[in-house]
């Protein structure tokens, strides 16, 4: 821990990495923002002063792409998503001080304001560039608009990141065989004049802050490759018309959506100050002198949060990260969520199913570490809302409560046994530490294991016995459950805020739980409170498999369509030749001598692009062929193929490999002929 530990005197900004407006929210989705809640609200718990600030995404070419296929201008469209997103995020207990969007007059003000800065800071300079341009269309195709190969791991890419491989940003005009994405065709490359922020110039700078940075050990530890390595400047603007115009000047440049998106943490904040007024929350006391900034994002944008934006904030003299958190993704039934096909649990969805939004936040913030991957099946889901949050926090809230109200009519009328206090002390001391390590998951592991204590407390001291035998030791028993059910509400309340709050209530709290801090765990309950409610419903093993099998439905469903589209897409694709005017008599086709065979071995020539080296079993004596399917199979699946190969072939040599025979094959993408009855290898074909 390089800084002074939470709860500081400075103000805190929790920030959520902004969404692009551009589609539904599925639950995946939801992870950062319930992680970014959570933690906001743990922080406040500790008397720390904290504003917690998203907003949408609306520029670059994520939303423009999408906009274009929904036929409307880019405006329109993310501003109909930010407003559905303004209204989900609530539904789900994630409830920012400010929310607003990249696009908002807050937000153009202070980017340019920034941009000028640091082009007279000396920060930025032109240059001239290649860049992606697509003849047909006669348009430049920036970011998404080019599709090709990573240059650094060879991993299909797309635009500026390297999405499937090694993750990186990647500049105009790096991405290789690009094509366009609107076309389909090779792009071509075009000089044009860019500005660029001149980020190897904070190498030194950027490698000190990594050192300070706090957060999870991915997001720290990550980027100390790049900042190490070459460190290069980056392209600030695009050729586009959606964005935010690069400042005074005639040029048709927007700035790169990265340039504005994360100024927005910064906007969003000043829109809190301007509401609330600077004696609340003061947005210049956090950027601009000392505040203890945590971003928490996914971990596909580290290194914009712990490259760029630290470096663009150092230029212009603004707070550094102190914090970055970054979130593993998540995974459906083990694989990833794939909204082409569907394969997604949707927020909306979710709640349409009636469950309570926090189930879904306990299982998002503690199943598993934040940096680590999450999967998401309703068989777990069950599973952890039955055990732990019926089972466990729930049932004892409700017998302890339950009894005390019966027996006292609340709280009775006892000291707080030491054993109890001090247990009490120390998951307040568990939760404070978990803050610290910016870890959520133990934020929620402290109050469900105190929950776990309160079962076991009771359990052990079996109150219900005690009301008749020992009525002193049973309100002494009982007024410590009652402290340990308060303590739970106000341990549990960043992570289930809305059920926590009824258990504040259920304790006779007076307001809301989410006003008061950790101390007042410690508190004496009220002496009277009502007949309590059960916090959590058991979810039936039905309801198990119904979700399962709609959600496997529409999975078929979007896959059939999208085969249909395809098979369509195909039938029509290949230009076919005409059939061969030129006939053959029988005795020339009764020349070649086409067997039947099995590839025994597969592997790759080595320094050649397309060839493989075959062995093949074609009955009466096995064969080394080559052939050019290095790059259409998947090499290791091939032994084992009954394959149709034409054996009296003259021999040639291939990348100095011999080559007798061919194996025949269809189509553009070497489509293998088989057999599909019971010939073996060796026998002829005719
Ligand atoms: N809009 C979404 C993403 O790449 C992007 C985040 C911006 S955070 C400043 O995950
Ligand atoms: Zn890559």
């Amino acid at each position: 821990m390089s800084h002074e530990e939470f709860p500081t005197e400075r103000p805190a900004v929790v920030t959520c990495g902004l969404p692009y407006a551009n589609g539904d929210l599925h639950i995946g989705h939801l992870r950062t923002y319930v992680g970014g809640d959570v933690y906001a609200r743990a922080l406040r718990k500790l008397g720390q002063e904290t504003a917690f600030v998203s907003g949408s995404d609306m520029h670059g070419t994520p939303v423009a792409v999408n906009a274009e296929e929904a036929g409307v201008s880019p405006e329109e469209f993310a501003l109909e998503w930010h407003e559905t997103y303004e209204g989900t995020f609530p539904k789900f207990g994630v409830e920012f001080d400010n929310y607003g969007h990249t696009h908002d007059e807050t937000n153009v003000e202070l980017t340019t304001d920034i941009v000028r800065t640091l082009a007279e800071n000396g920060h930025i300079y032109e240059k001239e560039i290649m860049v992606a341009y697509d003849p047909a269309e006669e348009q430049s195709l920036p970011d998404r608009y080019v599709e090709g190969t990573c240059p650094y791991c060879g991993e299909p890419a797309r635009g500026d990141e390297c999405d499937e491989g090694c993750g990186r940003h990647l500049e105009p005009g790096e991405i290789e065989d690009p094509r366009s994405t609107i076309t389909g065709n090779p792009a071509e490359y075009r000089e044009q004049t860019h500005k660029f922020f001149r980020v190897s110039a904070f190498q030194d700078y950027l490698a000190k802050f990594i050192d300070r940075l706090e957060g999870t050990p991915n997001a720290r530890n990550q980027p100390r490759e790049w900042i190490e390595g070459e460190l290069r400047d980056w392209c600030i603007t695009r050729d586009m018309d959606w964005g935010v115009d690069y400042p005074d000047e005639e040029s048709d440049l927007v700035l790169y959506v990265w340039v504005d998106a994360p100024i927005e943490y910064v906007s969003s904040t000043k829109q809190y100050t301007d509401r609330v007024g600077a004696d609340t929350f003061d947005w210049q006391e956090a950027w601009q002198d000392d505040g203890d900034i945590v971003h928490v994002i996914g971990r596909d944008i580290i290194q914009h949060h712990t490259v760029f934006w630290p470096a663009m904030l150092h230029g212009v003299d603004y707070t550094e990260p102190r914090a970055v958190m970054a979130s593993g993704f998540i995974t459906l039934n083990g694989k990833g969520f794939s909204t082409s096909r569907n394969r997604a649990v949707w927020a909306d969805e979710y709640l349409d199913e009636g469950f309570h939004p926090d189930l879904l936040r306990y299982y998002l913030a503690t199943n598993g570490g934040f940096q680590q991957d999450v999967d998401f099946s309703w068989e777990r889901f069950r599973e952890r809302v039955n055990n732990e949050l019926v089972g466990t926090v729930g049932n004892f809230a409700y017998r302890s409560l339950l009894f005390a109200h019966r027996e006292f009519g609340g709280t009775p009328d006892a000291d707080l046994s030491p054993e109890v206090r001090e247990r009490i002390e120390d998951a307040i001391d568990e939760f404070t530490a978990a803050v610290n390590d910016y870890s959520v998951r133990d934020v929620g592991e402290a109050a469900v294991s105190l929950a776990a204590f309160g079962n076991e407390y009771i359990q052990r001291h079996e109150p219900w016995h005690l009301v008749d035998e020992d009525p002193e030791r049973a309100a002494q028993v009982l007024r410590d459950c009652v402290q340990i059910a308060k303590a739970v509400a106000v341990l549990f309340a960043p992570v289930a805020p809305g059920t926590c709050d009824r258990l504040w209530s259920q304790v006779g709290g007076e307001g809301s739980v989410h006003d008061v801090e950790l101390d007042a765990a410690l508190e004496p309950p009220a002496a009277e409170f009502d007949e309590p409610d059960e916090l959590y419903e058991k979810i039936a093993e039905e309801r198990v498999e119904e979700l399962n099998e709609k959600l496997a439905e529409r999975v078929a469903e979007s896959e059939a369509a999208e085969a249909a589209e395809e098979a369509a897409e195909s039938a029509e694709a290949p230009d076919l030749d005409p059939v061969s005017e030129e006939r053959i008599g029988f005795e020339e086709f009764e020349e070649l001598d086409m067997r039947v065979g099995e590839i025994l071995e597969a592997e790759g020539i080595e320094g050649a692009d397309k060839l493989a080296r075959l062995v093949v079993d074609i009955g009466v004596e096995e064969r080394q062929i080559v052939a050019g399917i290095k790059q259409l199979h998947d090499l290791d699946e091939l032994p084992g193929t009954r394959v149709v190969v034409l054996a009296n072939l003259e021999k040639a040599e291939l990348f100095g490999v011999e080559s007798n025979g061919m194996v025949l094959a269809a189509g553009e993408e070497a489509d293998l002929l088989t057999t599909h009855g019971d010939a073996v290898p060796g026998e002829r074909v005719r």
